[in-house]
């Protein structure tokens, strides 16, 4: 009986949250479907702040002072994970989206850089531009579409803060 190779484990997401008297950022976005794990970086001794709850799935973990905890969360999808301190004082959240919600929009911008070349080349062969003013104008859409074009097509996800 031959096995197959397993697939390797998904690598966690991670998202970074300070904790000093509260979350920072107090909002952030994930993608949903992947395991997430929350990197807790305890910045006080405040007793509020000493554990973390969170409702679903309900997890309960003790945050070390000054020290750094991290919670693996399963793949979920789309929602809202919410993370309170122990006495519900201060609260987190972390969006979970679809993978193309947080895409860059690269194909657009690229369509848009285009329209601008075509542009200036029909201006330039109107003669309606001086040539020092084309290569001033080309210039940087060239740059623009060759730096699109090498890009990682899905910008990384990172916790950014809505508050
Ligand atoms: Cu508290």
């Amino acid at each position: 009986m031959s096995t197959f190779p397993r697939a390797p484990a998904a690598e966690p997401q991670i998202v970074r949250i300070r904790v000093d008297r509260g979350y920072r950022p107090a909002q952030s976005v994930a993608q949903a479907n992947v395991p997430l794990r929350l990197v807790f970086q305890r910045r006080d001794a405040d007793h509020c702040t000493e554990r973390v709850i969170f409702s679903s799935p309900h997890i309960e973990r003790r945050l070390a002072a000054n020290g750094t905890t991290a919670v693996d969360l399963p793949a979920q999808p789309p929602g809202v994970v919410r993370f309170t301190c122990g006495m519900g004082r201060y609260r987190g959240e972390v969006a979970l989206v679809e993978r193309r919600a947080v895409r860059f929009p690269r194909a657009s911008i690229l369509r848009l850089l285009g329209a601008g070349a075509s542009i200036l080349v029909l201006l330039a062969a109107a003669g309606m531009l001086r040539a020092e003013l084309i290569v001033g104008l080309a210039a940087p859409i060239v740059v623009a579409i060759a730096a699109l074009s090498f890009a990682p097509r899905l910008t990384r996800i990172r916790p950014f803060n809505r508050s």
